[in-house]
């Protein structure tokens, strides 16, 4: 629990390797944490990577940002702190903190999570505005009232909405890597409104936008569940989950894009099942790995079974729906 997260950051000494999920809330929890080590005096070094991770070299001292815990739990060292807003099913046997462990309804991104431990420490009022975008990123603000609050509580809120979808485009603009320059921006702007201003940013927003405009989806309907393929050359699926979402109440939307041997999927939705569970069962059917959370979940699966993935996730809801 949270206890256990401020107790690990502040007995920390030395040296500690952080990794964190290539995302928006994990690189806004990764900043948030940047700068409480600065403070602290620690050195660090840190990896953003995709999720499931496949393979991670172990360092002696390690602190996991929004990866899912079943996942982060694999690859921990024995000295790990794990801070992570995911359903899991294993609770780890290491310092970690996720709200999910004591409700199961919970959904309270990791860079308020990563704010609220390091704010126990230190004075953390500079980067509270990071805090904000990493949970307007993870959509923690039309999930839970705390975040919300939290999001309203800021008189800039268009500004942290816009850096939220400035960083979105930059990660798939840059596919690989270009983190670092993501965390440099953040880390030395003296405001959210500086961030507002660079050219780097609005450079790749600019692009994205015009890659939406133009993909090209194939779209099919089953109940109420949206089957979406997006054709293009950036990872622009879950954007347009997002958007079709938008603009109806009650469904559910599955986007997927070919790559290489595999689709990569996004599901999303306004109902009430729970896409986690679902996802992570029928990737395992089908050759990939899954899952994420109630709302929003993601899966990797072999080509050749995607219309496997498509009928079991019709069965799926329609079991929910009974
Ligand atoms: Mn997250």
């Amino acid at each position: 629990m949270r206890g256990e997260a401020v107790k690990f950051l502040k007995n920390l000494r030395g040296e500690v390797k952080i990794i964190s999920h290539n995302d928006v809330d994990g690189i806004c929890s990764l900043a948030i944490m940047l700068n409480f080590l600065k403070k602290r005096g620690i050195r660090e070094e840190h990896e953003v990577t995709k999720v499931p991770i496949e393979k991670l070299d172990k360092s002696r001292t390690m602190i996991f940002l929004d990866i899912n815990t079943d996942n982060a739990l694999k690859f921990a060292s024995e000295n790990s702190l794990i801070i992570d807003h995911h359903q899991f099913s294993k609770k780890p046997g290491i310092s970690f903190y996720n709200p999910v462990e004591t409700d199961e309804k919970s959904y309270i991104p990791a860079s308020y999570l990563v704010y609220e431990v390091c704010s126990e420490l230190e004075n953390m009022e500079e980067v509270k505005w990071i805090a904000a975008v990493g949970v307007i990123g993870d959509k923690g603000d039309e999930n839970s009232e705390l975040c919300r609050k939290f999001v309203d509580s800021f008189e800039n809120k268009e500004e942290l909405d816009l850096i939220s979808d400035y960083i979105f485009s930059a990660t798939l603009v840059e596919q690989e890597g270009g983190y670092e320059e993501i965390l440099k921006i953040l880390l030395e702007a003296k405001s959210s409104n500086e961030v507002i201003q660079e050219p780097y940013f609005k450079e790749c927003y600019d692009t994205i936008q015009n890659e939406i405009s133009k993909s090209k989806n194939k779209i099919e309907r089953e109940g109420n569940i949206i089957f979406v393929e997006v054709i293009s050359p950036y990872n622009i699926k879950s954007i347009v989950a997002s958007h079709i979402l938008e603009k109806n109440k009650n469904i559910i939307v599955v986007s997927y894009s070919a790559f290489e041997d595999s689709y990569n999927i996004s599901t999303r939705t306004n109902t009430g099942i729970n896409l986690g569970k679902i996802v992570k069962k029928i990737a395992g059917l089908c050759g990939g790995d899954g899952g994420g959370h109630r709302k929003a979940a993601g899966a990797k699966i072999e080509k050749k079974k995607l219309s496997v993935f498509k009928e079991e996730f019709i069965s799926e809801v329609e079991k929910f729906g009974k």
